[in-house]
């Protein structure tokens, strides 16, 4: 099996009964796994709700790490309205000529970078570097803050092996903290100063509710566009073919990225807690219980996508849920887009070929379910 292979562990449920099940710190969760559902439990906001207690909707939970409400991704309509309406164009700025010739260069600086040495280790050597110097532009802070988010790892909450971790959680939210007050007696033109000038209800934002649009910045985008990155290269490493395909046929990346993005999905599935006692999939569930939409499953799903398990690079109707769905629908999905969007092209026009040297695999354990989510390590040649 080729190493760039990421397997859908999902079908066979997904095919029978429509739900599989894992625990998840004595909090049991029922994974949604076909599209149809996954969508029409997403869309069902008031039974399948988002404003449980902080961290309960992440999966693994967070519930024992952070106290902080992520905003606007842990908040219910019709209030969750008012604070992505607040978010909403801050984060389409990636669309914005400047800013995408910036993410260009910082792109083109780290490819140029990797392709001098004899071998590369992707994860931290590539994909987490570029995020974290991707996201300056995000906040709009300066690039030296990079060096820091760098030193902190590929996730915010979880050290090596996964298992949460609350003292590196502590390093985040002090880190957060501090940059919050700093804004608040000199403000500037970054993400932190913006939200602590905006209102809501004709009130300024808390420093608590900035913190929490400022946490989901932080944490929501960092393992999962580093992962994509990463699964990107292994694809690329293996597939010369369209790599050398999209040198020359540029018009297609978008339906490239789009479709590496169904095939990756990142992030595997995000939960909810049930308002009332309700069911899915004719399975009873439990008031106060947990569900997760899994979109990793549903973007396997047969009824919609056509060879759902092969990457079709041109791939021309593709209703995937990689970035969720509904009112919910990532708020970083501009940015990840143009940084993938960048990267590519970037690869296509620099790179012939990537040679894997040596890797290890990142496999998620979900119950009944062992997932391929990425890689833990991954050494290549870039040439
Ligand atoms: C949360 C989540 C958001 C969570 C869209 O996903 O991403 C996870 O990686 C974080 O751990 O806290 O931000």
């Amino acid at each position: 099996m080729k190493k760039s292979i990421l397997p859908d562990p999902f079908g066979a449920a997904r095919n029978t009964k429509g739900f599989g099940e894992m625990d998840d710190q004595n909090d049991p969760v029922t994974m949604v796994l076909g599209l149809k559902d996954v969508r029409k439990c997403a869309h069902n906001w008031k039974t399948f709700q988002s404003g449980a207690a902080p961290g309960r909707i992440v999966v693994p939970s967070e519930v024992h790490i952070r106290d902080t409400r992520q905003i606007p991704f842990e908040v219910d309509p019709p209030e969750h309205k008012d604070y992505r309406a607040l978010v909403e164009p801050w984060f389409k700025r990636p669309l914005e000529e400047d800013y995408s010739a910036a993410l260009t260069k910082q792109i083109n600086t780290i490819v140029d970078e990797v392709l001098n040495k004899d071998s590369v280790e992707v994860v931290e050597g590539f994909s987490l570097i570029l995020q974290s110097r991707a996201l300056t532009l995000l906040l709009n802070t300066p690039f030296e803050e990079s060096e820091t988010w760098i030193s902190w790892g590929t996730h915010v909450f979880r050290s090596h092996g996964n298992s949460l971790d609350g003292d590196k959680a502590n390093i985040l939210y002090d880190y957060i903290d501090k940059r919050i007050k700093q804004a608040a007696e000199n403000p500037g033109d970054d993400l932190y100063s913006k939200l602590l000038k905006s209102t809501k209800d004709g009130k300024e934002l808390t420093h608590e509710e900035v913190k929490g649009v400022m946490i989901l910045t932080f944490a929501g985008g960092r393992d999962t566009v580093i992962n994509a990155i990463t699964n990107s290269i292994a694809y690329f490493a293996e597939h010369p073919e369209s790599l050398a395909r999209l040198k020359s046929e540029p018009d297609i990346i978008n339906n490239a990225v789009e479709e590496l993005i169904r095939y990756f999905s990142p992030l595997t599935q995000m939960g909810r807690v049930a308002t009332q006692d309700t069911q899915v999939c004719e399975h009873a569930i439990k008031a106060n219980s947990r569900i997760s939409l899994c979109w990793a499953s549903a973007n396997r799903d047969e009824r919609t996508f056509e060879n759902p398990n092969e990457v079709v690079i041109d791939r021309k109707i593709n209703p995937h849920v990689a970035f969720g769905f509904g009112t919910h629908n990532c708020l970083g999905a501009t940015h990840a887009r143009q940084i993938l969007n960048i990267l590519v092209k970037t690869l296509s026009e620099k790179v012939k070929s990537i040679d894997i040297l040596d890797y290890k695999e990142n496999i998620e354990e979900l119950g009944e379910f062992k997932r391929k989510v990425g890689y833990d390590k991954l050494m290549v040649r870039f040439n």
